[in-house]
């Protein structure tokens, strides 16, 4: 079949993933496979070690045994793809300049929804690095399939289960045991899964715990940005002949963990996830995929347990002292059914998921202050797919994908109380008003794919893909910083007369491999219709409440248009058998198309290069991350430029004894002192000893040396 032989003339090394022996990623690759009763065949060539692309436009990333602990950090290492880091556990997606709602990630086939309304717990935030066994990235278009809103990207995030024996194979016991430590914030985690299976029955259990102080840099310590954190997995699966049920609970226990990109830091975020999924295969034709899944999320943060509280005195600082309790809970279910078509294969399906969002500020100090900042905050999706992939002549793939969606938000009333009557005033408005919103939506997709020789493929796509806003650029009512993490500094207000977003984007992707040399550049170009950003306005008595907290001026989410394009290109080769060079370059431009400014928030011009040597036993090697300065800063909302900078790291991984990996590695090796652009900015106080001023970019980790071990039986 031409699909199959598609996916692995694909197969390029992606220089994403450092530090991994073989072994593991083969088995993440079956693992893959084996949810999938229809297997496909994926090789996996020696060079290939380092990441896989697992269908065509795809790129695997498995967790780095350097010092990272987020999950979501790891996208760093995928061409186009960048994080929005606004604590260490609070990493935001980031995919070729959009970031946030806009970037669907699935977990078990479920997107997870942020308690907090200023996305601390962002939806990779849920399952720790530890615990992820591989985090795969859609490169370019991503399917109508993957996710119902998936304007920006799409992202999955796998853990470990166990796979099926064959039939009269004994009962199979395997375990993974991973522990680290990284010298920069005293930081330690550890984490155990263990897996028994026999050919119809599959158990899993997973535990992790992490902790860590304040991050050093060369000016001193970034307070507050230490981090503590539990998660843990439990999972039961069934088999019987073609059908494969999973149950699954995933749950997460976060403690005192900063934020210092956001006006408050974590208390708790607890909660956990329970999916269950079924797939199936009938007469060896039709393919079956259907999941269900139920979320509940408790988040608490504030702004005095981790950093100092402003004011001179005790009864100022009293007055100031906020806490907001957040809650989100719902549910998701898909069904997506596969069949022959036409010498092509048709899956059609249909998903959805209700989401609802509650949050409250109050003041510990002060029980009479009290504000309903949402209130039943209801988003609602219900959405219909189909996508069909077939190769009408040799060499030659065409994917054709197209969805509907259905959008219904509302919210409940809200309140304020003991609080100045201004505020009472933008409640009573946000209550009279109509908060009932509908939307109809439909993406499609068209992608064509050609072989031109073995070693060279082609790939010319357009989409249209669309996004609802989200409640926060609904609902929010009066002046606060509740922007699902934009950590921009400024007070928004929200807008019910919203419209949603619509992208048209067109894609060009080369794919070549010829011998032990990759290369494969892609290009974009995206316009979006209706783009949600703040904009500055008149806005009356939210204006004068604003003016009294906050210098800058008050926006409101307003529709703009809007222009990305940029390209991101990985490549690299072999040579002398045992030396391997990786690169990968990231440049995107976001400019709005009603007026003179940049999109805000937009990644510098990246690249990494690395070169290693790859013994049986070990591997030791070298890498160079830069970024280039970033001057094309928006002006809405006055954005600071930040300075370019590189960074060199040093990485070794040694197989001690079989199954036992010890990794040693130093990060930032000439402690160099540097600001993240996309990390946002200080707001924290505790920050001005070490020269960081509130408003100004937070910096970079400093020199970090770290150790891992882990053993796999
Ligand atoms: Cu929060």
């Amino acid at each position: 079949m031409k699909f199959k032989k598609s996916i692995s003339a694909n197969l390029i090394a992606i220089p994403v993933t450092l530090m991994v022996s073989q072994p593991l990623i083969a088995q993440d690759a079956d693992n893959d496979e084996e949810t999938q009763p229809k297997k496909e065949t994926v090789e996996l060539e020696r060079m290939e070690v380092r990441g896989e692309i697992i269908r065509p436009n795809m790129t695997g990333v498995l967790p780095e045994q350097g010092g990272i602990n987020d999950a979501a950090h790891l996208l760093m290492r995928v061409p186009g793809a960048n994080v929005n880091g606004l604590g260490p556990l609070s990493g935001i997606a980031q995919y070729r300049g959009l970031f946030g709602d806009r970037v669907n990630v699935d977990f078990k086939g479920m997107n997870y929804k942020p308690a907090c309304t200023n996305s601390m717990d962002a939806p990779l935030s849920h399952v720790p690095a530890g615990m992820t066994s591989l985090l795969k990235v859609y490169r370019g278009i991503a399917p109508v399939s993957s996710g119902i809103e998936t304007i920006g990207g799409a992202i999955v995030q796998e853990t470990k289960r166990p796979e099926f024996t064959e039939e009269g194979e004994p009962i199979d016991w395997t375990g993974k045991f991973s522990a680290g430590f990284n010298s920069v914030n005293d930081g330690w985690y550890g984490a155990l899964y263990n897996g028994l299976a026999n050919e119809n029955h599959r158990i899993h259990a997973y535990g992790s715990k992490e902790f860590g102080n304040h991050f050093e840099f060369p000016g001193g310590a970034n307070i507050p940005t230490k981090h503590d954190r539990e998660a843990a997995e439990v999972g039961y699966g069934f088999r019987y002949e073609d059908h494969v049920f999973d149950v699954d609970y995933n749950y997460n226990y976060t403690r005192p963990t900063g934020t210092p990109a956001l006006p408050m830091d974590i208390t708790v975020s607890e909660g956990g996830i329970l999916t269950g999924s079924y797939a199936g295969r009938i007469n060896d034709v039709v393919g079956i995929k259907a999941s269900y899944n139920y979320q509940d999320i408790r988040h608490t943060m504030d702004n005095f347990s981790l950093r100092r509280v402003r004011g001179n005195t005790i009864a100022q600082q009293n007055q100031n002292k906020r806490v907001s309790d957040n809650y989100s809970d719902g549910f998701g279910y898909k069904l997506a059914i596969d069949f022959p078509l036409l010498s092509g294969t048709m899956t059609v399906g249909a998903d959805g998921d209700n989401a609802n969002h509650d949050a409250t500020v109050t003041n510990p100090t002060n029980p009479n202050f009290s504000i309903k900042n949402f209130n039943g905050a209801e988003r609602d999706r219900y959405g219909f797919f189909s996508e069909w992939i077939v190769s009408p002549i040799q060499d030659w793939t065409v994917e054709l994908g197209a969805r509907v969606n259905h959008i219904e938000m509302n919210s409940r009333t809200v309140s304020s109380t003991g609080t100045p009557p201004p505020l009472t005033t933008l409640a009573n408005n946000f209550n009279s008003q109509n908060r009932e919103k509908t939307d109809f939506n439909y993406d499609l997709t068209g992608i064509i794919r050609h072989n031109v020789t073995d070693d060279l493929e082609v790939e010319l796509g357009f989409a249209r893909k669309t996004r609802s806003p989200s409640y926060q650029e609904r609902f929010l009512w009066a002046p606060f910083e509740a922007t699902g993490g934009l950590a921009d500094g400024y007070l928004y207000i929200g807008n019910l007369d919203l419209q949603p977003e619509k992208s048209y984007q067109g894609e060009l992707g080369i794919t070549w491999r010829h011998g032990s040399f990759y290369f494969a550049p892609r290009a974009f170009y995206r316009y979006v219709d209706d783009y949600i950003q703040g904009t500055p306005g008149p806005y009356g008595v939210a204006k004068t409440i604003a003016a009294n907290q906050n210098p800058n001026p008050l926006l409101q989410y307003n529709n703009i248009d809007a222009i990305l394009y940029g390209t991101d290109v990985e490549a690299g080769f072999r040579f002398m058998d045992n030396w391997r060079v990786d690169s990968m370059i990231s440049y995107v431009k976001g400019d709005r198309a009603d007026a003179d400014d940049n999109l805000y928030r937009i990644a510098p011009l990246n690249g990494l290069i690395s070169l290693f040597y790859d013994h049986e036993k070990w591997t030791l090697g070298t890498e160079v991350v830069g970024y280039w300065r970033q001057g094309d800063v928006s002006k809405f909302n006055a954005e600071p430029k930040t300075s370019g900078y590189a960074l060199w790291n040093i990485r070794g991984q040694a197989e001690l004894y079989k199954g036992l990996q010890l990794g040693v590695g130093v990060e930032n090796l000439l402690d160099k002192d540097y600001r993240v652009h996309l990390n946002g900015l200080n707001r924290s106080l505790n920050n001005e000893a070490s020269g960081i001023a509130v408003g100004d970019r937070l910096p970079g980790i400093g020199r970090n040396v770290y150790v891992t071990l882990n053993y796999e039986w």
